[in-house]
């Protein structure tokens, strides 16, 4: 049984359920951090002396954080061939866009166009610094529109751990109050992860929480 420490709300947190969704893999989750708090006590920090969230602990092994560490983690032992492959040069493929949708995308997004936009109040809303930060994610999906042109999923044809890492942050993408450019086969992606019953269960979750009026 996984036990698994974080909000719902957590951006994070959502890949890893997604993930754990993805597979079926029976767990437990823990409310914690943001409105919830219980991520700066000696018992949570021992497991995580970051004090973030998500937390993974499987069985008795030691407790696991860093979300791209988590996730491969998950996908290494309980994936799939197609959604992990086990062959090195075959993995490492899905991993430079698992990679490359955490530390360029989601970074491109979750803080400096989601915080901005949610998570200020609108009196202080940095229009430029959003339009800036707008430009550098639109690099970005500039390069996720060529591939999903080409390919049905982030990394070729099939759904595997990059779709995780890069999927959950567009629900958010796609539901707040910004001007977004044209990404047609970017849009249909993201229609097709709207299908998947494990997306809606753990990534399109409301946000409100979080928001700075
Ligand atoms: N690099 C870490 C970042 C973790 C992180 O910053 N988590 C956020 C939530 S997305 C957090 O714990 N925020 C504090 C809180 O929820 O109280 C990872 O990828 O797991």
């Amino acid at each position: 049984m996984l036990k698994i420490w974080g909000r719902k709300t957590s951006s994070n947190v959502q890949a890893l359920m997604w993930c754990v969704g993805e597979l079926n893999l029976p767990y437990e989750r823990y409310d914690i951090g943001h409105r919830f708090g219980g991520n700066d006590t000696p018992e949570f920090l021992a497991m995580n002396p970051n004090g973030t969230v998500p937390v993974l602990k499987d069985g008795d092994d030691e407790p696991l954080w860093e979300t791209g560490a988590i996730l491969r983690y998950i996908a290494r032992v309980y994936g799939n061939e197609a959604f992990w492959p086990s062959s090195a040069a075959e993995c490492a493929q899905v991993d430079k866009w698992t990679e490359w949708a955490k530390v360029s995308v989601s970074h491109s997004f979750t803080a400096p166009l989601f915080w901005r936009v949610v998570r200020t109040a609108s009196k202080d809303r940095d229009q430029p610094a959003i339009d800036n930060a707008m430009k550098v994610l639109n690099k970005f999906l500039d390069v996720a529109e060529v591939q999903l042109s080409k390919h049905a999923y982030i990394a070729g044809e099939g759904f595997t751990l990059a779709d995780v890492q890069f999927g959950h942050i567009l629900y958010r993408y796609f539901d707040i109050d910004i001007e977004r450019e044209s990404f047609p086969a970017l849009e249909q992606y993201y229609e097709r992860l709207k299908q998947r019953p494990a997306f809606v269960e753990h990534v399109m979750v409301s946000y409100d929480d979080l928001r700075v009026k």
